[in-house]
């Protein structure tokens, strides 16, 4: 392994002390962007917790109007609906111009409990609806997100449809429980496409979900989220288009965390990695000292 902090002409207890502190002060400096990253994105995050001007969502199943915008001190506007009037061709087509607009308004949805209004069945999370699997995931979906109006239904005929003001070049979100009903098939699945779109309505980009696995196996988004991230390099984005493109149809579209302008931040190190890194550089003291 070549690594550069063995190479000082130390001796070797200094190189300890020494290697102890350039580890300690990278992990710092680890810590500061990373916490710097998240309150960068956190600036711009429409986490759905509270209505466009800021006041509370009010009772679960209360709508977002069609143009009730999130609004930035850029002067960036965003807007949510659905279009409820999807056609085959057109999820088929959508490379073509973009032929989608809202017509109808989502719908906050209270995390927790279950009502004639829900977003996903939470199979993890003791068979509720619209619960994370555990604390990190419930923290992360927070009390609200935004649903279509209909809640669980089939899902073919709706797309939602994100419309802004300005154009942008990267956004994420997430999309909650991608998952599947069936265990040892897997004929009925959940998948979503996320479709960008630019001023004239032409096509930009597009990304596509994992197809859902049964909460039971390994790798299922069962009530946890799927973050996406669409860029574009030059063409700007106007309008994102979220089509589904699953073969299960009791399906609700659970959506949060929507970040309008940048991309999602890289999953940061978990702790085994920082473990593997700092065995790495203690076989170099250990290298050293022979
Ligand atoms: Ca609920
Ligand atoms: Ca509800
Ligand atoms: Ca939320």
């Amino acid at each position: 392994m070549k690594c550069r902090i063995c190479l000082r002409n130390n001796a070797p207890s200094t190189v300890l002390r020494s290697t102890g502190r350039h580890l300690v002060q990278a992990g710092l400096v680890l810590v500061a962007v990373l916490f710097l990253s998240a309150a960068a994105h956190a600036g711009v995050m429409i986490d759905f917790e509270t209505r466009p001007d800021g006041s509370t969502i009010g009772p679960d199943n209360s709508e977002l109007g069609l143009n009730e915008a999130y609004t930035f001190d850029s002067g960036l506007e965003v807007t949510f609906g659905f279009d409820t009037s999807v056609t085959n061709s057109q999820r088929n087509n959508f490379t073509n111009d973009s032929v989608f607009s809202a017509d109808e308004a989502a719908k906050f949805e209270l995390s927790g409990g279950s009502d004639n209004g829900n977003g996903f069945l939470s199979s993890t999370a003791s068979g509720q609806h619209d619960t994370g699997r555990d604390a990190t995931a419930q923290e992360q979906l927070g009390d609200y997100f935004l649903r279509q109006g209909g809640g669980i239904e089939n899902p073919k005929g709706t797309a939602f449809v994100i419309d802004y003001n300005q154009g942008v070049l990267a956004l994420s979100g997430e999309i909650w429980d991608i998952d599947s009903t069936q265990k040892n098939n897997n004929q009925k699945y959940e998948s979503w496409r996320v479709v960008a779109y630019g001023e004239d309505d032409s096509y930009v980009a597009h990304v596509d979900s994992p197809k859902g696995i049964h909460h039971s196996k390994n790798g299922s988004l069962d009530s946890l989220p799927w973050v996406f991230s669409v860029e574009s390099s030059a063409k700007l984005i106007h309008q994102v288009v979220i089509l589904y493109t699953g073969s299960a149809t009791s399906v609700g579209l659970a959506f949060n965390n929507f970040n309008p302008t940048q991309a999602a931040p890289p999953v940061a190190p978990e702790p085994s990695s920082l473990m593997v890194f700092g065995m790495g550089a203690l076989s170099c003291i250990r290298f050293r000292r022979r």
